[in-house]
């Protein structure tokens, strides 16, 4: 997920015309580009539950199908661990270590596309000031918070993301979402100012996690043998940084609902923490199964999203994950995505294999991404290449 409030300028069509393969992909980003990037009003399920006591949910959260899915049980598998402070060694007796962590890191990134990051160096009271004020926010009269609900024709605010149609079936959470890097992307206007910590908590939390985001890219960019700059070069100057923070309220009927659908996020590099411990994120597995994740105290769980997995040529991987819901616990967690600027240019940047990704401006790339419904991978799907048709219908 991620949005930029520098995209929400209308409805215009960008000359990208010339880097979609046929006529038809054309016409079809062309459709999604000029819906307008917001979600269809719905009610909150805190507000809901609140008021039934969470004994029925109405059908459009139930999904029957959850019941079948393969869940792998504790101690099965688990996504990788890693140490960021040993990522950063550099005193030649230390060598062997770093090399190790850093070897340790491109296989996680290549083969579960998710691990946690322990000793990332973001101090705790900036922590525990994002989650107190989190919890806070959420915590407040239903009136109060629909003074920061999002309005129709942008993403941002208090209320839910990607839901483009009466009949799709409805998550089980309410959400605010916000820009939050760099500063001047910011829209006050649906920034909390109650709790009255809750603003400089979160400009705190969020420069300190693109500090650690930023220096992933660039271990990962040597990884890739790429100059420790090879990444954030193509990233436009900076990048930008959104945080969409999650209330999953608790359910009667737990394993008929979804807290957030399957999806893969569409940015390079997203640090999600897991605010109260409350167990929910499942990640999927390559043979369909899902695997639990269970939150390090203190740790950041990372994530491959699909601009890295793009710019890499599908070395890395964007995998899909979703959020299921506790019978008797709220969940709360914080997603801070990191993306590269809106006028940056999205496709391969590794050069050493025949690219497998279309390229696009960042601007026609989050459009398309915010106009559909979440569907697992799809998103990343039409961005592939006909490799056998790829050179007559691409620049890249
Ligand atoms: O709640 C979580 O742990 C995951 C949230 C997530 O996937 C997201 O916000 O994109």
């Amino acid at each position: 997920m991620d949005s930029r409030s520098a995209l929400n300028d209308g409805n215009k069509w960008h000359s990208t015309h010339k880097i979609y393969g046929t006529l038809s992909e054309l016409h079809t980003a062309r459709a999604a580009s000029e819906r307008r990037m917001e979600s269809l009003p719905v009610p909150s399920v805190q507000a809901m539950v609140a008021a039934t006591g969470g004994a029925h949910v109405p059908p459009r959260y139930l999904r029957p199908e959850v019941a079948a899915d393969a869940v792998a049980s504790d101690g099965e598998a688990a996504i990788p661990i890693i140490d960021f402070e040993r990522l950063l060694l550099h005193h030649p007796e230390e060598e062997e270590a770093c090399r190790g962590e850093s070897a340790r890191l491109h296989a996680a990134c290549q083969e579960w596309g998710f691990f946690q990051l322990i000793n990332h160096g973001v101090p705790d009271d900036v922590i525990e000031g994002m989650k107190a004020n989190i919890e806070a926010f959420f915590g407040l009269p239903a009136e109060t918070k629909q003074q920061f609900a999002q309005e129709r024709g942008q993403l941002e605010g208090y209320g839910q993301l990607f839901v483009v149609s009466e009949d799709q079936k409805l998550d089980w959470a309410d959400i605010l979402y916000l820009n939050t890097q760099p500063p001047e992307h910011r829209n006050m206007r649906f920034w909390p100012d109650k709790p009255d910590t809750l603003r400089s908590a979160l400009d705190a939390y969020s420069a300190a996690v693109k500090t650690v985001a930023d220096r992933l890219l660039g271990l990962m960019s040597i990884s890739l043998g790429l100059p420790p700059e090879g990444i954030a070069s193509k990233c436009g100057g900076g990048g930008i940084q959104s945080v969409r923070m999650n209330y999953y309220p608790p359910c009667a009927e737990a394993g008929k609902v979804l807290g957030f659908s399957p999806h893969s996020d569409a940015d390079l590099l997203t640090l999600v923490l897991q605010v109260n411990q409350v167990q929910g994120l499942q990640v999927k597995r390559q043979d369909g199964s899902w695997v639990p994740v269970r939150p390090l105290e203190g740790a950041f769980v990372v994530n491959v999203g699909d601009i890295l997995q793009i710019f890499t040529n599908g070395r890395y991987r964007s995998v899909e994950h979703r959020a299921v819901i506790n019978a008797e616990r709220a969940r709360l967690s914080v997603a801070a995505f990191h993306s590269p600027s809106i006028h940056a240019t999205i496709g391969p940047l590794l050069t050493d294999q025949e690219p497998m990704y279309k390229t696009v401006d960042h601007q026609s790339f989050m459009r398309l991404f915010f106009s559909a419904k979440l569907e697992g991978k799809s998103f990343l799907q039409r961005m592939k290449l006909n490799l056998d048709t790829a050179s007559a219908t691409t620049t890249n």
